[in-house]
């Protein structure tokens, strides 16, 4: 009897032992627009520190190049693998939406974070920062630059991406304004956030257009390779150049003045805040509807709310770096 107590003690406390572990062990997979981006390596690293905090395992994923059939490929994968949430910087945002409606029918978390999925596709969005500030503040800054005045280019991603192709839609709106009618939009040109391909892109934007004054590229791949062009041409100084780029990729041309300034907001942490969201579902603390509050660790809480027919949470602001900060932030992201 004495034996029996025991044994029934012993597969007790293995149980209570067990339980929390067990109830804990989620796999969050982080699936990007595509392979070798600096700026999702440090989403990686946000994703990397949510998961050392509150003990999940964490996937990162990238096509090698930033296509949705990639991305569909490896979201496929990751269903039958049974992962509990898929995070996703989307490189279309209709693309994605069968795939991410599958997943989320097997009771997968979707959150979209970075580049949106239609809210079909995802049951929340995490805006790194207010999309219409983003677009009208990079034409302002190219403008100080240009005394508002000269033929001016717009070098993306690819055309089917959501966060730049929002973007550019409010740089438009923001071009009807009087103050800018001097300034010239001459073209949009796509170097699909490949390093070459955006370099090429520049290069034949100086070629057709040999009174370019200045290029905004709201893509941090698009606008390094710009600068690296704008200096192998010698056109410092002739070509302004700004749009959304990491500190550290764009210091040098910073320091030496082939970008007078640049935006962008915290990668490490849109990826930090977007592991923490899912979590957060899966554990059952928020339900994810509108008007939930959601502890996001070191960055506090962020509420839920309704926005473009979905649910989103807002990162925050979005920082500008120039000559004065860039040595703080050059080696952070
Ligand atoms: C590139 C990607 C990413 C975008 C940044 C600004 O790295 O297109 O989606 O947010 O630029």
């Amino acid at each position: 009897m004495k034996k029996r107590l025991l044994v029934v003690g012993i597969l007790l406390l293995a149980f209570a032992l067990a339980l929390p572990a067990y109830a804990q062990d989620f796999t969050i997979a982080m699936v990007v627009k595509g392979a070798g981006n600096p700026f999702f390596e440090a989403c990686r690293r946000g994703g990397e520190e949510a998961a050392a905090e509150l003990g999940f395992n964490f996937i990162f994923q990238a096509p090698a190049t930033p296509t949705s059939e990639g991305q569909i490929e490896l979201i496929d994968a990751l269903i039958a693998q049974r992962v509990d949430a898929i995070l996703v910087s989307a490189n279309d945002p209709d693309a994605l939406v069968p795939i991410l409606r599958r997943a989320m029918d097997r009771g997968i978390t979707v959150v979209a974070f970075d580049s949106g999925v239609a809210p079909a596709g995802r049951h929340m969005f995490l805006n790194q920062a207010d999309m219409e500030l983003i677009g009208r503040m990079q034409v302002q800054m190219l403008a100080e630059m240009i005394d508002y005045e000269g033929e001016i280019a717009i070098l993306s991603a690819t055309s089917t991406m959501a966060n730049q192709n929002v973007w550019i839609s409010w740089m438009l709106q923001e071009l009807t304004k009087p103050e800018y009618e001097k300034m010239d939009l001459v073209g949009i040109v796509y170097g699909d956030d490949l390093r070459e391909k955006s370099y090429n892109e520049a290069l034949g934007l100086f070629r057709s257009r040999p009174d370019l004054r200045g290029i905004i590229s709201p893509t941090t791949v698009g606008l390094a390779a710009t600068a690296r062009a704008i200096e192998d041409q010698g056109l410092s100084g002739k070509v302004a150049l700004t749009g959304l780029g990491l500190p550290s990729e764009m210091a040098e041309y910073i320091r030496n003045g082939t970008s007078e300034a640049i935006a962008l907001w915290n990668p490490i942490d849109l990826g930090y805040v977007s592991s923490y969201m899912a979590h957060a579902v899966l554990t059952g603390a928020i339900k994810g509807e509108a008007g939930e509050i959601v502890n996001v660790g070191r960055m506090g809480e962020r509420e839920i709310v309704e926005a473009d027919g979905g649910l989103e949470v807002l990162l925050g602001a979005p920082f500008v770096f120039d000559i004065d900060n860039i040595d703080e932030w050059a080696d952070v992201y």
